[in-house]
Formats: C-alpha cells, structure tokens, sequence
C-alpha cells in the first residue's frame, strides 16, 4: 500500500513537471497557458509538501513533551514560561533557523533564547527549521496549552484550518475534561475524524491500576470524536528510539504506545495523501492536460521541436546570463532546418514560411562565428533568436 503510493506519487510528480516543462515554453500571453501552468507549479507544492499536525491540549497535558518524542530529540531549549510561549511550528531544513512571525510581518532570529516574554507574547508563531528526519514528511504545531477554554479555542482553531489532523494530549489523571469536551466541539467534523486522543502519562502509579476503567470510559465519551485513542507514557516512548528515530529498545516502544501512534499518524497522512493525489488528477485533467492537448495539436511539430531545442541549448550551453554562443545558434538553426527537411514538414504553409527565416538566421550565425563574440553581436544574436522564438510560438496566427 505504501509503496503503490509512492510510485503514484513519483508518477503523478513526473506528469505535473512535465507539464510545466511544456507549458513553460508556450506562449504566457496566453491566459488559458498562464493559468494552466500556475495550477501545475500549484500542484507540484502540493504533492511535496509535508503533512500537516497541530498538537492540542490543555496546560500541561504533555504536548511538547509529545513533539520532543515524534522528532526524536529536543530540539529547542526555552527558558520563558509556558504561558509566554506562542504555537511553536517545527518544519525541514538543512540548516537550523528560526523565525518570529505576527499577523503583520516576520523575521528572522538570530538567538532564540534571547527573545522576551514579552516578545514571546506578541508573536503569534515562532517557527524553527531543524535538520530532524521526522520532519522530512511532517510539519508539526506545537501549540501553547492553556486552561482558559475560551483562549485555545481561538488558537487551535487558527492552527487547525492550515492542518491536515489534529493530535490531542489529555493527561491521564483527569482524562477528558469538560472544558476539553467543549473545546473539541469547535473544530469541523472532516478534522476531528482524521485525529488522534492520545492519553499521557499513563505510567504514572496513580494512574496504572484503574487503566483498564479509564480506557472504557474514554472510548465511550470520545471514542466517536476521534480516529483512535491510544494510552502512551511518553517519556518511555521518547527513551526507546535515538536521535535519528531509529527505535533502540523495541520493546519499550511497543509497550509506551510510541509504536501504535506512529503507525496510526502513517495511516492517517496515507488518508490525506489519497485525497490529494485525487485533487491533483483532478486538476490535471480537468485544467492542465486539456491546454496541453491544443498546444500540442495547435503546434506544428517542426515548432515544438524548435522549442525544446532552444531550451535545451539553453540550460546546456549557456554561462549564468543565458547567452548561448554564436556556435551554439548555428548549431540550434541547423538542427531545426535539418528536422523539417527530414520530416517532410517543408510541404506546410508553416515550414515554408519559417525556413528561408531560419536560413537567413543561419546566415547570420555562420558570418559571425569566427568573429570575437563582442557585445554587440552577443545581443544582436539573442535578439534574432527571440524574435524567430516568438514567430515559432505564433506561427498559427501568422501563417
Ligand atoms: N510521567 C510522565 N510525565 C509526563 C508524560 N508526558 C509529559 N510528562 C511531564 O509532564 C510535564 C508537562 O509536560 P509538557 O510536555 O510540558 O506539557 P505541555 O502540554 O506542553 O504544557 P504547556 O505547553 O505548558 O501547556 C513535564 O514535566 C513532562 O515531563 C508522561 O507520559 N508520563
Ligand atoms: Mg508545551
């Protein structure tokens, strides 16, 4: 099941960049091009991107504590006090950083223990870029517990909206609270369905022996809110697996709930994958791939080929400018006359009014070639070769 998802995804990937290669080269002038090719660079972060979780739950309910065990390691060390903290978001990047962000603006920080409470206060995400491979497919929002309902409601609501799933911590020695209850009733149906309850700190002593009563109580009062429900003792889970996530005492990891709530998360990000993949094949069929067919049949074949081998000299030849030497459009001239020769293609109205104007820029080419490439014939060279390109993509308009 994995691995059939992977591959839809390594195919849908190829599909979408190919369609931005293509759709690329035409003509962005035209709005029907320009849109289907915003909506494929759409899908293409679509496809990469995380999955998306928002950690709730009441003050002190374990939810940093269950962050630090999903990444494997702490990878932040504050000194403000809980209630100053802002949601924390944790995403993926080679090289740690770290950015403040309000409602009106953000910017980078430098030293994040050095921010004030009352900085702290006033952001309302403070955003941290880690090297931690968890992260590689999930973005996490740590979110500051409170016990004033009315607060978090506001709050976890915000982070919920850009959320793929929500997990909830509730601590075990007064599991489910009215106030958590209430709270809960906030978020849409579609949300609450993909999310988990995750009960901590189960191994406590004076929680232990009335676990088997809890766990049915909870099932009868949240089993329908949430996915699942799973009891976890988040510090031997955090224990269990190294740096790197690699579990070390699999053992432990299985009896801490750690094992059960990774697999459930995989299970719920293949859910979301799903509907995403549907969302891209819709597009795909619906606004990119019928653009791409009139291009396509719209385009002489000479033209397209004409395309893709600019495009190619290009990226090939050029230095960081784009300047393709004057060798390089001869070379590219000689190649698209020598294609429509081959493919017959001289017979059309098209060939016949495009290959004497490759040949007079073929002429061109070859005159200056031993010459020193100077700047003026640089730019006389790039603007031969835009103006043939723009005759290519409008050569139904003008033939
Ligand atoms: N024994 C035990 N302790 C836990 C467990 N989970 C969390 N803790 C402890 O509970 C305390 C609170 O945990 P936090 O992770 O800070 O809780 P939080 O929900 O992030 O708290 P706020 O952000 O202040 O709302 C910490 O001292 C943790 O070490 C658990 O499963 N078992
Ligand atoms: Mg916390």
């Amino acid at each position: 099941m994995q691995d059939n998802s992977s591959d839809f995804q390594v195919k849908l990937e190829k599909t979408v960049s190919a369609a931005i290669a293509k759709l690329s080269q035409a003509d962005q002038g035209d709005i029907r091009i320009a849109k289907a090719h915003d909506a494929a660079l759409d899908l293409q972060t679509l496809l990469t991107r995380p999955i998306k979780v928002a950690i709730g739950g009441e003050f002190s309910s374990g939810k940093s504590t269950f962050v630090k065990m999903l990444l494997g390691q702490h990878v932040v060390d504050m000194q403000a006090s809980a209630s100053a903290m802002p949601t924390v978001s944790f995403l993926y990047g080679a090289e740690t950083s770290y950015r403040a962000i309000t409602a009106q603006r953000s910017w980078k920080v430098r030293d994040i223990a050095a921010l004030t409470e009352g900085e702290l206060r006033g952001l309302d995400c403070l955003e941290i870029v880690a090297d931690v491979p968890f992260l590689r497919q999930y973005e996490i929002f740590d979110t500051p517990g409170t016990a004033d309902p009315s607060r978090s409601v506001d709050q976890l609501l915000t982070i919920a909206t850009h959320a793929d799933f929500v997990i909830w911590c509730t601590n075990a020695t007064q599991a489910w609270r009215e106030s958590e209850r209430r709270m809960w009733e906030n978020l849409p149906f579609e949300l609450k369905k993909r999310s988990l309850l995750i009960v901590t700190h189960v191994d406590l002593p004076s929680v232990k022996p009335s676990m088997a009563r809890l766990m049915k109580r909870m099932k009868k009062e949240a089993g329908l809110l949430f996915k699942k429900i799973i009891p976890m003792e988040l510090l031997a889970a955090s224990a269990a697996r190294d740096k790197s996530g690699v579990v070390t005492n699999e053992e432990s990891w299985v009896a801490s709930g750690g094992s059960e709530c990774l697999g459930a998360m995989a299970a719920i990000s293949a859910e979301v994958r799903a509907d995403v993949f549907a969302n891209v094949v819709h597009d795909l069929e619906n606004k990119i791939l019928p653009v791409i067919a009139e291009l396509e049949a719209s385009t002489p074949q000479f033209a397209a080929y004409w395309m893709q081998e600019l495009s190619k000299a290009k990226t090939k030849l050029h230095g960081a400018d784009g300047a393709v030497t004057a060798l390089g459009y001869l070379k590219l001239v000689e190649g698209v006359l020598a294609f429509i020769m081959e493919s017959g293609g001289a017979q059309s109205a098209e060939a016949q009014k495009m290959a004497p104007r490759l040949q007079e820029a073929h002429d061109y080419f070859e005159d200056i070639r031993h010459k020193d490439g100077s700047e003026q014939n640089t730019e006389e060279s790039n603007a031969i070769i835009a103006q043939l390109d723009w005759e290519f993509k409008h050569i139904n308009i003008l033939s």
